[in-house]
């Protein structure tokens, strides 16, 4: 059996695996691991600046003849120049998050880059879907980082029910379970994100992926909501102090004491003082592991509990 969808099919790819485009995290390394496994990498462009991020494509283009994306998150500054950035270099795929694409998504098709923005809810799909997006990644608040208000489980039926072209089901998805639940809602693939922080090919610092393999069931939370940007993440000191600053309704002081934070977790490897996004299925992730297995499990495990559930029929 394989998990063949109009997804793999849109993007060539052997499997219905897209790997999220975490910020900070997924660089190159992890990007070209994941689509040389059959999945798609796609690099998290976050405020990255616009040449250092044109050196990251060029440099998963050295490493994977397969195609990657790019995550494009609008609510950085520079935006416009990286879109420019992007149709020059021409990656197989956007997703976009944190925003509405509205106005990049005819520049991208034209220079035949798929489109796949990321959606918290249904008004903002079928607009996608009306402007030509290829596909639809309803991400639900189980996810790492900039979450939307719905669940994935209620989110992705409402998606697949609302628009035509497919939808791959995003947050709280990591392991084969998940993956045959997002099939069994009516998507067409999935997101993974959280999982991939724990690949090897992952290059975050080592800190972060023992502090993701510790996580307990309800070891996330959700910061900032007063800055309208609510986002999630592991329980650390500096959630804390944003939690105190969301209970004061301060959202410019959440903003200051927030910039620079991701990078100083993920790079910096500061599990207490950084911004450590990471998904409620980071409890789920028990090791670090080839991303290549990671795919493979994903894929293996979805088949094996697809196979299981004939026992309900006939
Ligand atoms: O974008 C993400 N996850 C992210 S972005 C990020 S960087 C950041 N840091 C601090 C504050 C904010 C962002 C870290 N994690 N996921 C996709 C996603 N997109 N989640 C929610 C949305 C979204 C929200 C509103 C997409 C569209 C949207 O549209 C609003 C509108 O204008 O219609």
């Amino acid at each position: 059996m394989a998990l063949r969808t109009r997804l793999t099919t849109l993007l060539g790819i052997e499997h219905p695996i897209i790997q999220g485009g975490m910020a900070w995290t997924a660089t190159w390394e992890l990007v070209a691991a994941v689509s040389n496994a059959g999945g798609i990498g796609v690099i998290g462009a976050g405020h990255m600046p616009t040449d250092l991020l044109r050196e990251q494509i060029r440099r998963a283009k050295l490493a994977t003849d397969k195609p990657f994306g790019v995550n494009l998150m609008l609510l950085t500054p520079h935006i416009d120049d990286i879109v420019t950035m992007v149709l020059e270099e021409r990656p197989a795929m956007v997703t976009t998050g944190a925003g509405n694409p509205s106005k990049y998504i005819a520049a991208l098709k034209e220079a035949g880059i798929k489109v796949l923005p990321i959606a918290p809810s249904v008004a903002l799909a079928r607009r996608m879907e009306s402007m030509g997006a290829d596909a639809i990644i309803g991400e639900g608040m189980e996810a790492g980082g900039h979450i939307g208000e719905l669940t994935t489980m209620v989110l992705v039926p409402q998606l697949v029910d609302a628009v035509s072209i497919p939808v791959i089901a995003a947050g709280g998805i990591a392991d084969g379970r998940g993956v045959a639940a997002a099939f069994a809602l009516g998507a067409e693939g999935v997101q993974v994100g959280t999982r991939f922080m724990c690949a090897t090919e992952c290059t975050i610092h080592d800190s972060v992926k023992e502090r993701v393999i510790k996580a307990k069931d309800r070891d996330t939370m959700v910061t900032g909501m007063s800055t309208g940007h609510p986002v999630r993440v592991l329980k650390n000191r500096l959630a804390k102090q944003i939690q105190e600053l969301d209970r004061a309704n301060k959202p410019a002081e959440i903003e200051a004491l927030g910039a620079g934070k991701l990078a100083l977790c993920m790079r910096d490897g500061d599990i207490e003082y950084g911004s450590l996004m990471a998904g409620q299925c980071a409890a789920m992730v028990g090791d670090v592991r080839p991303a290549a297995e990671i795919v493979a499990d994903l894929v293996s495990g979805a088949e094996a509990v697809i196979a299981s559930l004939s026992r309900f029929s006939g």
